[in-house]
């Protein structure tokens, strides 16, 4: 049976990282996509060179030719300027919405059928680009960020209680910044809630620690923001859609209706499967947590105008 075609735009850290873990797990055929001469295609060859080793069955090519999308069935999103020390998200907008904003009209044109995972930050700002500019249905383009936050709060629990990852169950919703929300009152720990295992004091800390997860990353690397845990959290949600799972993970969606919101693209837990976004799941939220993601949306709709 044919793999399907996957196509990264961007064979920059997260581009390249997500096409060497696509490729380990034998999920599509990749092709790397960059605008810079010779990067996509030196690093596709490379990863081409590592197949005889790790034994993956899948093809990967290297271009600058957004052309090469055509008939992708997953398109993701990487290209775009990462932060550097002392910057937020939000000071790549107006350099990042001139590389999604075209892509996103050029992928509507030759892959009128895919689905699409936007990673480029501010990511809920791009998403919303994206949405609008290849007029895709909002079932077919989602960001991935509430996977990457909630990756980092379970590890930096984990890290803490000394227990398996694996054992630790948490999610953040909202906005990818310092307006996440993070579903405190249902984490837990092998099973039982975290308020049994930690001091409120603490769990606050670990949470502060979480919403500047990325800033912490960037400040060490000095160059660049992190890419394993957000190539690992893109390669999930590839996986729900590419393998039809319908497993439910937070991820960018734009919201009609759903917790109280419209017309804003915010995380939110979601259905996926192979038609993109299968279904938003409303849980239960507390007054706090309900405010919270409204006031995330409020600044959302507020930047995007
Ligand atoms: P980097 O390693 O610089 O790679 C970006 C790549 O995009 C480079 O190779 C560029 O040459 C390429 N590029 C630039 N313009 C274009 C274009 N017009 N067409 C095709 N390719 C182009 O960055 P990175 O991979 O570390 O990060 C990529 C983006 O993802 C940044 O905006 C990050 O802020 C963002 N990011 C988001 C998260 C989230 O959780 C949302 C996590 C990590 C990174």
């Amino acid at each position: 049976m044919a793999l399907p075609k996957i196509s990264i735009l961007g064979a920059g850290q997260v581009g390249a990282t997500t096409a060497h873990l696509l490729a380990l797990k034998g999920l599509g055929d990749v092709t790397l996509i960059d605008v810079v001469e010779g990067l996509a295609q030196g690093k596709a060859l490379d990863l081409m060179q590592s197949a005889p080793i790790e034994a993956f069955p899948v093809q990967v090519c290297g271009t600058t030719d957004y052309d090469a999308m055509a008939d992708s069935r997953l398109v993701i999103i990487t290209a775009g300027l990462a932060r550097k020390p002392g910057m937020s998200r939000e000071d790549l907008l107006a350099a990042n919405a001139n590389i999604v904003g075209p892509i996103a009209q050029r992928l509507a044109a030759v892959a009128p059928e895919a689905v699409v995972i936007v990673v480029t930050n501010p990511l809920d700002l791009m998403v919303a680009l994206t949405l609008q500019r290849s007029g895709f249905p909002r079932s077919r383009v989602m960001g991935m960020a509430g996977v990457l936050d909630s990756a980092r709060l379970r590890s930096f629990i984990a890290m803490r209680l000394a227990v398996a990852p694996s054992d630790v169950q948490a999610m953040v919703l909202g906005s990818h910044g310092d307006l996440m929300v993070p579903l405190r009152g249902s984490i837990t720990v092998k099973g039982k809630p975290l308020t049994t295992w930690l001091r409120s004091e603490e769990i606050d800390q670990l949470l502060q620690r979480t919403k500047e997860g990325g800033a912490e990353i960037v400040a060490l690397l000095k160059q660049g923001s992190a890419f394993y845990a957000p190539a690992s959290g893109v390669c999930e949600m590839a996986g729900a859609v590419l393998r039809n799972t319908h497993a439910v993970v937070p991820v960018c969606a734009a919201l009609q209706g759903e917790y109280g919101l419209r017309e804003v693209c915010i995380g939110v837990p979601a259905q996926l499967g192979a038609a993109g976004i299968e279904r938003i799941v409303e849980l239960p939220l507390t007054p706090e947590e309900r405010a919270a993601l409204q006031a995330a949306a409020r600044q959302l709709s507020d930047s995007f105008t």
